[in-house]
């Protein structure tokens, strides 16, 4: 396996609308991110995975693009754009852009078009079918609920949108789209871009006839020929979303001897607390299948392939308040969590206020919530004879909207993120988790990350050591070692805040210290305790 810069890279996602707002309209937007690159650079990240900020009218706050090329009005200008990546280009840090060709905005001139008749010059860039007896052509659903088919009633044609009705699919099947995709990427990468997030890359290959929407049969393919069009040779970082991979299917998208991307987000132990396929349908997280999961992706990929590790982006739950303890061990069970991945081989990915420990949000009202796919599940949910309070408890643990309040910069009013209301609630415990309180003491959760991120970048084990796990069948203790020749890094981390016994006596003797979140953890690992929330890794000397 060749070395890249983004094996030891650590990269942090900015939803820019709820980042920083530079102009007060209660809007995060480009200039704010400008603001706080000095923030990132002391945390020490190399690379922004920005969320889109292309124009968008926002029914899936940018998902869904009207114009690839142009910047959203309420985040800035292009100018501020080019700005943006100087300024990070200064400080050595990489702009990594979303890339959504899935499926466009409906406002994008492409659908406009397509829209008009069916024998539009654009009506192929879509995927567009017959009804069956009056009714959709087939009964496959939309991710955001309800059917993925919308009669057009002009041309009397449904048209396929696995996400929103404001977001129609794509057809990849048209050379015209994929070479429109590329010329557009070409764009992007001649302005000095890191590289670029995919996003539900999986889904271009779809058969939607046959039902097959993830894995389809051509999207190897696809993607080899966008590697040949755009990437080649550019010396990108590319990670897929992919939520249906397994390690057989990460190695084809990230294995360098194939020229498809660098690597991908596997989601397999972010299902781990629901029952069945739905999300909303929640069940304990049981460590053991934490364990396995994390660990398979770990071992399996070897040298054909690289992981990406995270616990959070702008879809999910806050992981301190998911798997770890947002009431009294805030602050520990956020640092074990951070300790437990980023030892972990792959590269980190933070999402924006992981960093200060920032909570889930609970709003009173539905009406609070802004997220389409909540919302629309509420409204489902509601006509299947849920219970209001059963469908809160589910957006309460796993709503999108908990990643996507503002960033609590400090305890004055809007926590410093705007100095007017902001176009979603902040968290009311701003007043103390907030940066400021943070940067301010040596102890936090953010200095944990920081100094995660400098082992990292001191450690060629942390990057290339192969992973072993320990104590496979304890309930209790997640532990590892990592090697690389003859250095090897030992990581035991306590998951839960009951004492926990680190059962393991293999003589490693002689240990030093990285890192702890407590300041007198132990170095002797004969009958070691564990206390709440404890994580400590250790260099075996
Ligand atoms: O997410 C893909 C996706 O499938 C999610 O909607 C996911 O199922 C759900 O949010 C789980 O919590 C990507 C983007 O990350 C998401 O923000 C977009 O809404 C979606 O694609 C459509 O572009
Ligand atoms: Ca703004």
């Amino acid at each position: 396996m060749e070395k890249k810069w983004w094996h030891s890279s650590v990269v942090y996602q900015i939803y820019p609308r709820s980042f920083k707002d530079s102009n007060n309209d209660g809007i995060g937007d480009i200039n704010g991110i400008i603001e706080k690159l000095d923030y990132l650079k002391e945390l020490g990240i190399d690379v922004i995975w920005l969320s889109p900020v292309y124009k968008s009218p926002n029914d899936d706050n940018g998902y869904d693009i009207s114009d690839y090329c142009d910047i959203m009005d309420e985040f800035g200008t292009m100018d501020d754009m080019d700005r943006l990546l100087d300024e990070g280009n200064k400080r050595g840090i990489k702009i990594v852009m979303d890339l959504v060709v899935n499926h466009t905005s409906d406002e994008h001139k492409w659908f406009i078009e397509a829209k008009k008749s069916k024998n539009n010059e654009y009506r192929d860039y879509y995927i567009w079918r017959d009804g069956f007896n009056d009714k959709e052509p087939n009964d496959l659903d939309s991710i955001f609920s309800g059917s993925a088919w919308e009669l057009d009633k002009e041309t009397n044609q449904y048209y396929l949108h696995l996400f929103s009705k404001k977001q129609p699919d794509l057809n990849w099947e048209n050379p015209k789209v994929r070479t429109e995709v590329y010329k557009m990427m070409n764009y992007w990468i001649d302005k000095g871009i890191g590289g670029f997030r995919m996003d539900v890359i999986d889904l271009i290959g779809k058969l939607p006839d046959n039902k097959i929407t993830a894995n389809g049969p051509k999207l190897h393919e696809y993607i080899q020929e966008m590697n040949r069009e755009s990437l080649k040779d550019k010396d990108l970082l590319t990670v897929g979303e992919t939520w249906g991979a397994t390690p057989e299917i990460g190695k084809m998208y990230s294995n360098q001897a194939r020229n498809e991307l660098s690597m991908i987000f596997q989601f397999e132990h972010i299902m781990l607390d629901q029952e069945g396929e739905e999300k909303w349908d929640l069940k304990p997280l049981n460590l053991l299948d934490l364990k396995r999961a994390l660990s398979k992706w770990q071992t399996a990929l070897g040298d054909e392939g690289w992981n990406s590790l995270f616990w959070n982006n702008h879809d999910l739950p806050r992981i301190v308040s998911r798997w770890g303890n947002d009431k009294e061990y805030r602050v520990k069970s956020a640092k074990m969590l951070a300790t437990l991945l980023h030892g972990m081989k792959g590269t980190p990915y933070i999402y924006q206020g992981e960093e200060l420990g920032m909570t889930n949000v609970k709003f009173n009202s539905i009406k609070d919530y802004n997220d389409i796919e909540s919302l629309n599940m509420y409204k489902e949910r509601i006509a299947k004879g849920y219970k209001h309070e059963e469908i809160m408890e589910s957006i309460y643990a796993k709503g999108r909207d908990n990643a996507r309040t503002p960033i609590q910069w400090d305890d004055s009013e809007y926590g410093g993120f705007s100095n007017s209301k902001p176009w979603i609630d902040i968290n009311e415990n701003y007043k103390y988790i907030n940066a400021k309180n943070c940067l301010e003491d040596k102890n936090s959760i953010f200095y944990h990350y920081k100094k995660l991120i400098e082992i990292r970048r001191n450690n060629e084990t942390i990057v290339y050591g192969d992973y072993n796990l320990l104590c496979e069948e304890d309930n209790n203790i997640f532990a590892y070692t990592r090697k690389l020749n003859d250095d090897t890094i030992l990581v035991v981390c306590n998951f839960y805040e009951n004492e926990a016994k680190f059962n393991y006596e293999y003589g490693f003797e002689d240990l030093e210290i990285l890192l702890s979140n407590y300041s007198d953890s132990s170095t002797n690992l004969r009958n070691l305790k564990l206390r709440p929330y404890e994580a400590i890794m250790y260099r075996v000397k």
